[in-house]
């Protein structure tokens, strides 16, 4: 479609104003056609960027740049009018500022490129929950993953009308081309890391993206929009964004309920969204594996979607064993960038879970290399990057739930908030109330070492709601706002519809460094705690810290003995005491005045009761 064609006069004229600015050789908008797709994947393969996949139908291997491999956090910002609106964990820039320097980037940066306009929702079409934006990018890879990744076309343009609400997403990869050259299979970017910006502006709820062409640095409908932008959307209209699986689980007598959770990396999030249970008759099903937006619904209960159509996982880890549904997932149809390429046509990862055929390997630098013989590579000589990752539909995941696009939503039970906690945070932790669920939420975060005996205190990194890299404006504000849908939950009486909140820790571990806890499937016991717990069941004894599992109300799996379950259960009060003044002195401290009260009412009550 032409751009004279759109409907939308502030759309059109956004995207002309972006046209005189950044000089494409040719304009298209996107309708999200398979038609589009495989002419995106053509000009690919033709650039030599992108390599087919002879053992995965319609899947194709991708090469970044070695200095364009993640989001990079030091060139993300959030260009508030004021910097204490975005906050001590963010970066900030003046707005005005930060247009001028990145408008100058912009000038003429997509000469002898197209310029792609890609409408896309967030959520399911047309769905109350759901948001619209619009990213312009000269990265046919971009737009390949944007299908995957969002829904993209003109059912959204539809949706839109002449004078809907969007989010403005420009993206450049910032490498202009002569007009008689090509990318020649170098994977196009902007290399010098201080020319990278991945910018925010919450107080016209635009983002400006340039000089990367990777991850959340491009796909701007993920951690950009849907998490950043629109956390200060949910703020402003009163609901939630949220770095949040979501998950629906039956048990053996049917019944249904649905959990949302916020781990920080490395948790096992999207492993725990595609849980294989080892309880008998119970069931796990998939919603969504990394962002959840909920709404209250006229009932008073809380209603979750998943904002994206797809999956951006994390590659290596990622086997039979760890994730057997997201293995089946990436069968076809998927996107592979910086995996290593066997003889055989297939991708490999480090923990893959065997060794690669043949003699000779392409690592993600594309050097041949000696095929592993093990799924393990000393480190530093990885055959995929370890942010290398697959972009698959949601939909070829074989436990999507049935109603993972229902525009509606699906009512929320729980909320759970975890990280690796070698010691003294339990296996499971009620809150006693919203409050203290907040209080939970805030605390997240996980052990910086893995090693066992190295464990102090003031060695967590907290990362609140796992939240950090993600929230658009001051984290201390964010909190009140969680505060604050809670009162306003329970002064219209719906107190009782509220999710339970809990905090998990799979990661405990003994004297000698061996994890106490098995994981992966094994978690379905914990899920069913909760599940139980929701219905009121009388399965847990109260502490100062929350509710706990009574003695014997999670059956321990194979190889657990009792005595490790009490203490995987149990509360450690010395522990406790040492994790209050972490967050006292070192985690609350940097918020100010900004930290809303209750919290520090909660830090004081449990430590009152500790004493
Ligand atoms: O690159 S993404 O931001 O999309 C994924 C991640 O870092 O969590
Ligand atoms: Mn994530």
């Amino acid at each position: 479609m032409r751009v004279k064609k759109l409907k939308h006069a502030g759309l059109k004229k956004w995207v002309e104003e972006a046209v005189a600015l950044m000089t494409p050789d040719s304009v298209e908008v996107c309708d999200g056609s398979r038609t589009e797709y495989v002419r995106m994947i053509k000009t690919l393969v033709k650039a030599g960027l992108a390599t087919p996949l002879k053992a995965r139908p319609n899947s194709y291997l991708f090469r970044s740049d070695p200095s364009d491999v993640a989001r990079v956090e030091s060139r993300t910002i959030i260009a508030s009018k004021t910097e204490i609106e975005a906050g001590p964990t963010n970066h900030w820039k003046d707005p005005v500022e930060l247009k001028a320097t990145m408008s100058a980037l912009y000038k003429g940066c997509m000469t002898g490129r197209s310029m792609y306009v890609i409408p896309f929702s967030m959520g399911p079409v047309g769905s109350d929950i759901a948001k619209i934006g619009i990213q312009i990018t000269d990265s046919p890879y971009v737009v390949a993953n944007m299908h995957i990744m969002t829904r993209v076309g003109k059912k959204v343009l539809d949706v839109l009308g002449d004078d809907g609400f969007f989010v403005p997403c420009y993206h450049s990869i910032g490498k202009p081309l002569a007009s008689w050259d090509s990318d020649n299979g170098e994977w196009p970017c902007e290399p010098d890391v201080n020319k990278k910006f991945i910018s925010h502006f919450p107080d016209t709820y635009e983002i400006w993206s340039y000089g990367s062409g990777y991850g959340g640095n491009a796909l701007l409908g993920k951690k950009c929009l849907a998490l950043r932008i629109a956390s200060v959307l949910a703020r402003d209209e009163g609901w939630l964004a949220e770095h949040m699986l979501i998950l629906k689980i039956t048990n053996p007598q049917g019944q249904v309920k649905y959990i949302t959770g916020a781990l920080p990396s490395a948790c096992g999030k999207t492993n725990l969204a595609m849980l294989l249970p080892t309880l008998p008759g119970w069931k796990v099903e998939t919603i969504g594996d990394d962002i959840a937006w909920m709404k209250f619904g006229p009932d008073g209960r809380l209603y979750a979607i998943n904002p994206e159509a797809g999956f951006f996982g994390v590659a290596p880890g990622t086997s039979d064993h760890s994730n057997f549904n997201a293995m089946q997932s990436i069968r076809k149809n998927t996107i592979f960038t910086n995996c290593g390429l066997t003889e055989d046509g297939d991708i490999w990862w480090e923990q893959i879970g065997h060794g690669a055929p043949g003699k000779e390997i392409i690592d993600w630098k594309g050097n041949k290399k000696p095929a592993p013989q093990t799924d393990k590579s000393p480190k530093g000589e990885e055959i995929a990057h370890p942010n290398a990752r697959f972009t698959a539909p949601a939909r070829q995941c074989p436990c999507i739930a049935a109603e993972w696009e229902d525009p509606k939503g699906v009512p929320i039970s729980a909320f759970l908030f975890g990280g690796r906690r070698a010691a003294t945070i339990p296996l499971v932790n009620q809150s006693k109330s919203w409050v203290h669920g907040v209080f939970m939420g805030s605390i997240t975060g996980s052990e910086i070492t893995a090693a066992a005996l190295d464990i102090k205190a003031g060695t967590v990194r907290r990362d609140p709601f796992a939240m950090l890299p993600f929230c658009g404006y001051n984290m201390g504000d964010y909190f009140g706002h969680w505060i604050k849908l809670g009162k306003k939950s329970e002064a219209e009486g719906h107190g009782d519809k509220l999710p339970k909140i809990f905090f998990v820790n799979w990661f405990r571990k003994d004297k000698d460094g061996n994890f106490m806890w098995p994981g992966y499937g094994e978690n379905s016991r914990v899920l069913a705690w909760m599940f139980d717990r929701c219905d009121g069941k009388d399965n847990y004894v109260e502490t100062a810290i929350g509710n706990l599992p009574k003695p014997g109300a999670i059956e321990p799996p194979p190889g657990v003995s009792a005595e490790t379950m009490a203490q995987l259960c149990g509360l450690d009060k010395a522990g406790w005491k040492t994790e209050i003044a972490d967050i006292r002195d070192k985690h609350y401290a940097q918020f100010g005045d900004r930290l809303p009260k209750e919290l520090y009412a909660e830090l004081d009550a449990i430590e009152k009761q500790l004493s």
